[in-house]
């Protein structure tokens, strides 16, 4: 059977069948789809997107690297490649608060969540640990302190010094160096053995520069409490999810590398 609205020229409400806000005439003009109310699955709806000014068909509109969510939520623009959440480039996660965050006082083992450490960077910029996550990779995380020589040893590689006891793991920078797996360095100390302000961070970036790694500054020892240290410096390997893949232990404060080596196939 014709229906009668099939013969009715002009404009008539062709209805939004998945609910989304946008007209399903408006979803096939601009390529979206009607039964899909999150075209692009950046989180938002194709209504919202709309409304706001992104592309209900593209995650980053602009190409930032950072989702039209990310932008929505932290208030830049989705159409403009210089808005960006982070001027450092570090990931932002919009599912942060869909984490069931345990709080930084309980312990952190293999198969347990991390604590969302809020804290601040390298820049003095606040940041969150949760915003590594939802990158849809693996996550190092070393803690260090910088009165500790093994640690500077550490990110002295990390910046690119091939005559470390780390050159097994070279394959592993590489990976960090082009983003395959994120890492980032928490330092607990400084050289005196006092908790680390922003000038222990700035100093330890100062010297050992990765443009890819933050460097965070764990407040009160909470991050430190959590994971259990064993030695100066442990790496922890989270994934992401914010669970703890593999952890130092007090026999080997690196097997978290290994791990990562195995899980990336190096
Ligand atoms: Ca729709
Ligand atoms: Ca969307
Ligand atoms: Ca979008
Ligand atoms: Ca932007």
């Amino acid at each position: 059977m014709i229906s009668a609205l099939a013969i009715l020229p002009g404009c008539l409400f062709s209805g939004d069948d998945d609910d989304d806000g946008l007209s399903n005439a408006k979803e096939r003009r601009i390529g979206s789809d009607p039964n899909n109310p999150d075209s692009d699955e950046d989180g938002m709806l194709d209504g919202e997107e709309d409304d706001f000014g992104s592309d209900p068909t593209l995650r980053d509109t602009d190409g930032d690297g950072y989702s039209d969510f990310s932008e929505f939520q932290e208030n830049t623009d989705p159409n403009d490649d210089t808005s960006v959440v982070f001027e450092s480039g570090w990931p932002h996660n919009p599912f942060k608060d869909d984490i069931a965050d345990p709080g930084m006082g309980a312990s952190a083992r293999v198969g347990d969540l991390v604590g969302n450490l809020t804290t601040e960077d390298q820049f003095g910029n606040p940041t969150e640990l949760y915003n590594w996550g939802g990158q849809g990779k693996y996550i190092l995380v070393d803690v260090s302190a910088e009165w500790c020589g093994p640690c500077r040893e550490m990110s002295s590689w990390l910046s690119g010094d091939n005559g470390t006891y780390y050159s097994d793991y070279d394959g592993l920078r590489d990976a960090v160096n082009n983003g395959d797996i994120l890492w980032v360095t928490v330092l607990s100390e400084n050289n005196a053995g006092n908790p680390a302000v922003l000038r222990t961070l700035e100093n330890w970036d100062g010297s050992y520069p990765n443009e890819n790694i933050a460097v965070i500054r764990d407040d009160n020892y909470q991050f430190l409490q959590q994971v259990g240290l064993s030695a100066y410096p442990s790496v922890y390997l989270l994934d992401e999810n914010m669970e703890v893949v593999e952890r130092a232990r007090s026999v080997n404060n690196i097997k978290a590398m290994d791990e990562a080596m195995d899980l990336l196939g190096l």
